[in-house]
């Protein structure tokens, strides 16, 4: 039966979001026999991967290191065909894995939930969708991502501008036609780099409106060989290993020696290797003191900024386009293929923000404190209302009438970014740490199987997170992240690119195997900080 001809449905789990989480996370119910539905707003499964399919959208974790690991057949039958995958194979991919596994039957597309409400006296979910529909589940499973609620400043007279205007994490899914076209892009994080890259050599002409210049560096992409191919899949199981034991899930960890067991010059040639490497290498893999000390990480940083000068014809653009504002690594690092010579082409220029701020937006395109720009088309690459946004924007209340939005409006309270008190049965199946998406995400996913098993094997209504370990979670979490280079900067992780957000680390900064290691011993020990009921 087609599931949108089912409105008034009960089952023993809702999933919201069919994206590499919701997936994995409809395997694993159906796997234990619950009745299960997957709503999604999108027109198709992906999540992530289905709505950012902006021109240049590629991986910048290795391809390897993103597929899911729980399955040896799909591990053997799937091909990467290049070392960081571009956004239309994994939304392929990600389509192979619900049609592999038979998912679709359960998955409602273009059904976005509107609200949600526990009701205490049946110790279950009710869930509605903007249409109408409703649905009821005992457990209702928020599979929504860290970065899908896209984010658009609100300009003065945003709507006034008669051109085509366009959010990257929003993108047509019919594409869009840029050859010939005035077009400007707000926003020079990893989705604007990868955009204006892709399209400048198609466009009339491309202004970049940029507010902080980012520690680019390059990817370094290249097609998979059949004979790296037979490699992924005769070593999967050392790559999946290593994920598991890597700080942040990816296939890098930090040098066990020390920079300071190195002199300046061989640290330079130390610098160089590893601006050789593709990927985060750069980030991830150096001396462990670039993240740590503030003089090696202003040494590396001072490397980087020659890098990129170098790549620049006109010194003065260049230096424009130098991060000098905030430490290396502080933000996302944003992987780039051939970003910097960009701006040596004619047809491109760069409009500094903090010298010249947007006024506002007019019919004919943007006016700064400078002058105004004619465009046809606009596009906002100003990213997201990172990891609580997806969960505030809808409507859910806990007991006592309470919505996330209200609990969370002086930052977000959870017990280990799996639950929270007052929500009963709402498991939050994000990444809440640093950590490659699909390898913790897995993590996550197995973790609230487990627990929805522990509950319905002990014959029990409920699970939900002690006030108590929640307020011993977020001191811990933030003291955690007091001592993170990540609150020298301004960026989604700590929420400070949405205006009014309080401003915190939304991410839990332990490493990934330390806070897998948590989860574990918190679910082999009954569940402890959790009230079952
Ligand atoms: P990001 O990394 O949040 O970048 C957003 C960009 O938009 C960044 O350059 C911002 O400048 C800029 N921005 C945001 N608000 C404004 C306003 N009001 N005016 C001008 N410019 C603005 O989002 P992305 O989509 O690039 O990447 C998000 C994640 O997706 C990334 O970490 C990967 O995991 C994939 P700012 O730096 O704040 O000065």
């Amino acid at each position: 039966m087609n599931p949108s001809n089912r409105p008034d449905s009960t089952f023993d789990v809702i999933i919201i979001g069919a994206g590499v989480t919701g997936l994995y996370q409809l395997y694993l119910a159906r796997k234990a026999g619950l009745s299960v539905r997957v709503f999604d707003a999108a027109g198709g499964v992906g999540g992530t991967w289905y709505w950012n399919c902006y021109p240049g959208c590629c991986f910048d974790s290795e391809s390897e290191s993103y597929g899911y690991t729980w399955s040896k057949a799909l591990l053997e039958e799937w091909d990467w065909t290049e070392h960081f995958s571009p956004q239309p194979e994994t939304e392929r991919y990600l389509n192979y894995v619900a049609d592999r596994f038979d998912l679709r039957r359960d998955i409602q597309l273009n059904a976005r939930v509107q609200a949600a409400r526990f009701d205490t006296k049946t110790r279950r979910w009710s869930v509605q969708l903007t249409t109408g529909e409703r649905a009821s589940a005992q457990f209702l499973i928020a599979a929504v991502g860290v970065l899908s609620a896209d984010y658009t400043p609100e300009f003065v007279g945003i709507k006034d501008f008669k051109g085509l205007s366009l959010h990257t994490g929003r993108w047509p899914r019919d594409g869009v036609d840029l050859r010939g076209k005035r077009v400007a892009v707000i926003g020079t994080g990893p989705t604007g780099v990868q955009l204006i890259t892709k399209i400048a050599r198609d466009v009339a002409h491309l202004t970049v409106f940029q507010r902080t210049p980012n520690y680019c560096a390059p990817l370094r992409n290249r097609p998979v060989t059949p004979a790296e191919q037979q490699h992924f899949k005769a070593t999967y199981a050392e790559i999946h290993q290593q994920l598991r034991e890597t700080p942040a899930g990816f296939l890098y960890h930090f040098d066990t020696r020390s920079a300071f067991e190195f002199s300046a010059e061989e640290r330079l040639a130390y610098y160089e290797k590893l601006w050789a490497l593709p990927g985060f290498a750069k980030w991830l893999s150096g001396f462990p003191e670039v993240m740590t000390n503030r003089a090696i990480n202003e040494e590396f940083a001072g490397f980087l900024r020659n890098k990129i000068r170098a790549r620049i014809n006109d010194p003065v653009l260049a230096e424009k386009l130098v991060p000098k504002n905030h430490p290396f690594g502080s933000k996302r690092i944003p992987l780039e293929s051939g970003y910097f010579e960009v701006y040596n082409r004619d047809n491109v220029s760069l409009v500094e923000l903090l010298e010249t701020p947007i006024q506002r937006m007019t019919a004919s395109g943007i006016e700064t404190s400078e002058r105004a720009y004619a465009f046809d088309v606009i596009i906002y690459a100003t990213g997201f209302d990172a990891v609580t946004g997806p969960l505030t924007r809808m409507n859910i209340e806990g007991v006592n009438g309470q919505t996330l939005g209200e609990k969370w409006a002086d930052g977000v309270r959870t017990y280990l970014g799996l639950l929270t008190a007052g929500f009963p049965n709402l498991f939050i199946a994000t990444n809440s740490a640093f950590c490659n998406y699909p390898v913790c995400a897995e993590m996550v996913v197995e973790w609230i199987a487990g627990a929805i098993a522990h509950v319905r094997a002990n014959n029990l209504a409920s699970i939900e997170a002690t006030p108590e370990a929640e307020a011993a979670w977020v001191e811990h979490s933030a003291e955690l992240a007091s001592h993170s280079f990540l609150s020298d900067a301004n960026s989604w992780f700590m929420g400070s690119n949405i205006p009014g957000k309080k401003r915190a680390l939304l991410l839990y900064s332990n490493s990934a195997p330390a806070y897998r290691a948590k989860c574990e011993e918190v679910a082999a020990h009954g569940y402890q900080g959790f009230t079952l009921q």
